[in-house]
């Protein structure tokens, strides 16, 4: 039987789904590791902040981390909202008791408003859990409020780092948002600091410190050095707060499985297009739809927004010796031309993810007549200066034709630029078996 590291989080529970336990079983399980929970507290929350709460009883929160850890034995595990000193007590004992590595996201409020912490509970913190502690992961306000002193340059964070190292833990971490999106690891045994550096990003934060402290326990329970685990656990809040999305009214939520779904999107569209690459390319009739400038097929995934998401032949489809070849493999981001149709395509439909160009003849225009295929076309010589061809010329195509994208998208040529009929579809096989429906009857 495989073995996956155990990871525990002691924290208080968000009925939205963004931050706490919600955040971290989501963090655990994109970067597969078996994920068990404590509950401190049940929070009634969406989006906008905090409505209500309800601690659980101390011994309820002792409760749950002894079972699980008589079982399970986890290697790390880590704190979120711990709203109360007994509950602060109990969670110090059982730390001491199971013995696994211990990171302490000292969590005050939530983004978007709303107290998590009693007042008098920031002290107990300080005094049981930070001595016996591994890292501290503090924002630069919870930093503020557990030096003392005030924050506004990376300077001032070293030195609440300092102050703070001096409690007990091994690490303290000031995390980024306002450190202009960078983060402070400080080593207190050495007093050596290191940054990891980031800038700051457009997105959702509610819950990225819930899932900054979550990913550097599953990556410390898989063995990385702290800097290490630190620097992954950076760019994979990054890139949740990235893709996050504005599911309510308030702060967007971050978005953890973009981590994982990402690269399934990306691998369906890859298989899509060998599939379809080798069907036309085993097709010979398909060389006489090869235009002078040559072919390429592409395919976005969902949700594609640049060049990089849309997967395409490098150095496109060429006739050679009569065959249909490719010239090189299938990638992302190998081609900006088809890349372009196709980002336009999607903003306007985004099931319309592939493309293939064709060459333009009244005939092959006659024949997707026939086909009964959506046509719709635009002309070059009104292209405003200044603009991309491409998403110029797909838009007024598509405006044409009443915002919907049609199957075919056609132009005449200009000065210089050859004539072009271009097959669009919601996947690359639907586009090339419209091409060798074409080729068949040409
Ligand atoms: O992000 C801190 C946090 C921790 N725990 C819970 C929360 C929040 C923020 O909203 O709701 C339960």
């Amino acid at each position: 039987m495989k073995k996956k590291p155990v990871v525990m989080s002691i924290a208080g529970s968000d009925s939205g789904g963004g931050a706490g336990i919600e955040a971290d079983l989501k963090t655990f399980s994109a970067l597969d590791v078996h994920g068990t929970c404590a509950i401190t507290s049940v929070t009634s929350q969406n989006t906008t902040g905090v409505i209500d709460s309800f601690d659980l009883p101390p011994d309820v929160v002792s409760s749950q981390i002894k079972v699980v850890c008589d079982d399970m034995h986890p290697s790390w595990a880590k704190t979120g909202m711990l709203p109360t000193s007994e509950i602060i007590e109990f969670v110090a004992k059982c730390a001491k008791r199971y013995g696994f590595g211990l990171v302490v996201d000292p969590v005050m409020s939530a983004e978007a408003g709303g107290s998590l912490m009693r007042m008098e509970a920031l002290s107990t913190l300080i005094d049981k859990l930070l001595p016996i502690c591994d890292v501290i992961t503090p924002n630069v306000q919870e930093a503020q409020a557990i030096s003392g002193i005030s924050i506004n340059t990376v300077d001032d964070a070293i030195k609440a780092a300092r102050i703070i190292g001096k409690k007990g833990p091994r690490y303290v971490i000031v995390t980024g948002g306002h450190l202009e999106g960078s983060d402070l690891i400080y080593e207190t045994s050495t007093n050596d600091t290191h940054v990891v550096p980031g800038e700051l990003l457009q997105g959702g934060t509610h819950g990225s410190g819930c899932t900054y402290s979550s990913a550097l326990i599953s990556y410390l329970a898989k063995e990385y050095s702290l800097v290490e685990a630190a620097t992954l656990s950076k760019e994979f809040v990054e890139r949740a707060i990235f893709n996050s999305s504005d599911v309510g009214k308030g702060v967007a939520p971050v978005d953890q499985s973009y981590y994982i779904l990402d690269n399934s999107k990306r691998y369906y569209v890859l298989k899509k297009m060998n599939l379809a690459l080798s069907r036309l390319l085993k097709n010979p009739s398909f060389v006489n739809l090869i235009p002078e400038v040559g072919s390429n097929l592409a395919m976005g995934k969902e949700n594609a927004y640049e060049l990089s998401d849309i997967a395409a032949v490098e150095g496109r489809i060429v006739k050679m010796n009569n065959i249909p070849k490719a010239v090189g493999c299938i990638g992302f981001g190998k081609s900006s031309h088809v890349g372009r149709i196709i980002l336009t395509s999607m903003s306007f439909d985004p099931t319309k993810t592939s493309c293939l160009n064709i060459k333009y003849s009244r005939k092959i225009l006659k024949v997707c007549n026939e086909m009964n295929l959506n046509i719709s076309s635009f002309d070059r010589s009104l292209e405003p200066d200044n603009v991309s061809t491409m998403d110029w010329g797909v838009s007024e195509a598509i405006k044409a034709f009443d915002g919907v994208v049609p199957d075919i998208i056609y132009d005449e040529g200009g000065m210089g630029k050859e004539p072009m009929i271009r097959i669009i579809g919601k996947d690359a096989v639907a586009v090339v078996n419209i091409a060798m429906n074409i080729a068949d009857q040409v």
